[in-house]
């Protein structure tokens, strides 16, 4: 039976881990996978999760089951975190789920429950995984135009004229902010537009926050998403909790489900199902968590400053980097890395550019030239400066 099985193409994104790890020189720089890491390469446990876990440690006195839908708290915290303080719990339905990707894939199953002729429509490019998750689950999907890879920013334009082909009852899935892979992210005003676009169309929206608190600051951060819940009907949102507390390997995320008070119960039981149907529990300890860190004044007050130290970090890597390319070519044509925003940002090379930069100068980035700016430091800028030009990008 087994040898029916096909070999399955690795995740580009975790393969190019593997090499970095194998290449054996001393200089050698990793921009590849989204893990924010310092300036020493490490990627610490923050501090206020550090004290949390000991209270919980200290605190805990079982490990038996739990909510099959997750825990009540942490979802109004991070309903809290995410649409602000007054958000319409009445309307609101919640999941935890295993990571911002197991939430991705419960809105998606709850959306093909809701609408089995659904189409998913995503931005081209998107994170690898959407759509590898939806090519997995046979679902009906159409990219839209987002990116100008000429100036590295929002084809708005070409975005709406895309998506004017919605129909009532599609998902339109949009990236909440820190655009993966391109760091290109819509202004206020966009996220109005297309708001617009949705209520003409009765298309729904389903926002991934994977990065709330690395691009503009927490609130701002949060800004497009909100705009949205309160002027959609029906708004799916999947937000992850491994960057923004750094607990990647807990397996942490939430999905937000905002839809009629009347279908609230409905909607709860079906989350609720789905879990059952797939893992059944949710993992807890990372619920644990942030709800403490969320909701304890003093390990909150912590953990944002910490997060801010964390994203001023990152900002003042991207304008270090802009500077020296504006000086070694002479051009303000690489100013889009000061512009964008949260870990990542496409810098148009070529794949044989990057191929080359691997191979002349040991620094790794995905082969669509998406760079993780926290992988560099003060040092590996001028480095990475020097091979982008060499490399004739
Ligand atoms: N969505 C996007 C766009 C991401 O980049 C990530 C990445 O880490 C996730 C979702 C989910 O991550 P996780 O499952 O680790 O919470
Ligand atoms: O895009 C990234 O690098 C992060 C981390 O299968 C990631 O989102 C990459 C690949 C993957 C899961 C997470």
């Amino acid at each position: 039976m087994l040898n029916n099985l096909k070999p399955q193409a690795p995740d580009k994104i975790l393969a190019l881990m593997e090499e970095y790890r194998a290449d054996e020189r001393d200089q050698k720089v990793d921009l590849g996978v989204g893990v924010y890491k310092t300036a020493e390469g490490k990627t610490p446990i923050m501090r206020a999760i550090h004290k949390a876990e000991k209270q919980v440690w200290d605190q805990e006195t079982t490990k038996s089951y739990a909510g099959l839908a997750g825990q009540p708290e942490f979802h109004a915290a991070m309903a809290e975190m995410v649409l602000g303080k007054g958000y319409p719990a009445d309307r609101l339905a919640c999941l935890s789920t295993v990571g911002g990707t197991g939430a991705c894939r419960m809105g998606f199953e709850l959306a093909r429950m809701a609408n089995p002729d659904t189409t998913i429509w995503v931005s081209d490019p998107t994170w690898p995984n959407h759509l590898s998750i939806l090519n997995f689950m046979g679902q009906a999907q159409k990219p839209y135009r987002y990116f100008d890879s000429e100036t590295r920013s929002v084809d708005f334009d070409a975005m709406i004229e895309d998506l004017k082909s919605v129909k009532k009852g599609d998902i339109v899935l949009l990236h909440g902010c820190c655009h993966n892979p391109t760091g290109a992210n819509l202004t206020i005003e966009q996220w109005g537009a297309v708001a617009d676009l949705l209520e003409e169309t009765g298309a729904v929206p389903m926002i991934d926050l994977a990065y709330q608190g690395f691009g503009d600051g927490l609130e701002e951060d949060a800004a497009g998403t909100r705009l949205i819940a309160s002027r959609l009907p029906e708004v799916i949102i999947a937000a992850s909790c491994s960057k923004n507390f750094g607990i990647y390997r807990e397996r942490t995320g939430c999905l937000m489900v905002l839809g009629s008070e009347e279908m609230k119960k409905t909607v709860q039981g079906t989350l609720g199902y789905l879990n059952r149907q797939t893992y059944s529990f949710p993992p807890y300890h990372g619920q644990a968590l942030v709800t403490r860190v969320l909701t304890d004044p003093a390990l909150r007050a912590d953990w944002e400053a910490e997060l801010e130290d964390v994203r001023t970090g990152m900002l003042k890597l991207r304008q270090q980097l802009a500077d020296e390319l504006r000086k070694l070519s002479n051009s303000d044509r690489f100013d889009f890395v000061a512009q964008h925003r949260g870990m990542f940002s496409r810098l148009g090379a070529s794949p044989e550019q990057v191929a080359k930069m691997k191979a002349d100068d040991a620094i790794y980035m995905v082969g669509d030239s998406r760079i993780n700016i926290a992988g560099l430091n003060e040092n590996s800028v001028p480095l990475l400066a020097k091979a982008l030009i060499d490399a004739g990008v």
